[in-house]
């Protein structure tokens, strides 16, 4: 399989996160009066340099799959940033993980207090939708940005992301057999990851059978994604990433870690970025950049 060399590979990475950077700042709302303090919450925790992973696997997975047209691409990718966002601002919250530190700067309700750390979020992730609907015009057909929608909705709800976090909650303190585990994983982490590769599949006009391998793909980068998150959470630095380290065990949560010890995990990451490459490798359309970032995934450090 192809993949980039890794300078040139980091130039172009960041290229595109700058790229990214660019679209999320234009895209915040401007037309603003009373509800000022909202718009400077979003703006806190959209723009505080996350690594933009998501809009990238969608942008990707669009180029895969021959797309061009980045009037399309380009707002549902934010709409995905934007929820990813939304997520994380409500995750920290004190009612769930009540963390003080992300992306590397106090979290948004530390800054502008519970209340507008709860509305961010609603207005993060309502938001995200008023731009997947720009989305949805501009796709051609219009079709394709419909799917892309469709696929948003469903990977973000209670068949997504938020089911996933409602068992991860529930079971927090207690001891998670395996099945349990994969589902939260698969859905909290991993639904946003799917739903990246499919959406910018249904974007480029890709077959259904096409939509559901970027599925597969996603599902075990994302399942690589959880597990190299829990052993960073266990061996990095607060100052590396950005959010506090040894928060699983602060939140007594059972990890794919805790389960099977570190040397395993380190085994299992490896085990579904390969697997994921490998469904990649067996597709007939090829992206050189895809690959060399589903492939960094496992050596990431942050
Ligand atoms: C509150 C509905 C609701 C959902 C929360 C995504 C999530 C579910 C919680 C965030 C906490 C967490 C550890 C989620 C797992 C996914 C994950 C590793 C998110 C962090 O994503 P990165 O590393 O973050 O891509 P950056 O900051 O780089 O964007």
């Amino acid at each position: 399989m192809r993949r980039m060399e890794t300078e040139q590979f980091a130039i172009e990475q960041q290229d595109k996160r700058e790229q990214i950077e660019q679209l999320l700042e234009n895209a915040l709302p401007q037309e603003i009066s009373y509800q000022k303090t909202i718009r400077d919450a979003m703006e806190y925790s959209l723009m505080a340099g996350g690594k933009r992973l998501r809009p990238m696997l969608l942008m990707e997975s669009y180029r895969l799959f021959g797309g061009k047209d980045m009037d399309s691409v380009s707002p549902f990718m934010v709409a995905m940033e934007l929820i990813h966002t939304y997520s994380l601002v409500h995750d920290d919250l004190p009612a769930m993980d009540n963390d003080e530190y992300r992306r590397g700067r106090k979290t948004t309700h530390v800054v502008y207090g519970e209340d507008m750390g709860i509305l961010a979020g609603d207005a993060l992730l309502n938001y995200a939708y008023e731009m997947a609907g720009q989305g949805v015009r501009a796709a051609e057909p219009m079709e394709c940005g419909l799917r892309a929608l469709e696929i948003l909705a469903h990977k973000a709800g209670i068949h997504g992301m938020v089911g996933g976090q409602v068992v991860d909650v529930e079971l927090t303190g207690q001891a998670i057999d395996e099945e349990r585990l994969q589902f939260i994983y698969q859905l909290k982490t991993g639904a946003l990851i799917e739903a990246s590769l499919m959406m910018g599949a249904a974007l480029a006009g890709a077959s259904e059978a096409d939509i559901q391998r970027m599925e597969q793909i996603g599902r075990n980068v994302g399942m690589a994604f959880q597990i190299q998150d829990d052993i960073l959470d266990l061996v990095s630095t607060t100052e590396e990433l950005g959010k506090p380290v040894h928060s699983d065990e602060k939140n007594e949560k059972t990890t794919y870690v805790t389960i099977h010890g570190i040397e395993k995990a380190k085994e299992a990451v490896e085990q579904y970025s390969e697997t994921a490459l490998d469904l990649l490798e067996g597709m007939d359309v090829s992206n050189d950049f895809l690959n060399t970032l589903i492939e960094t995934l496992i050596r990431r450090k942050k």
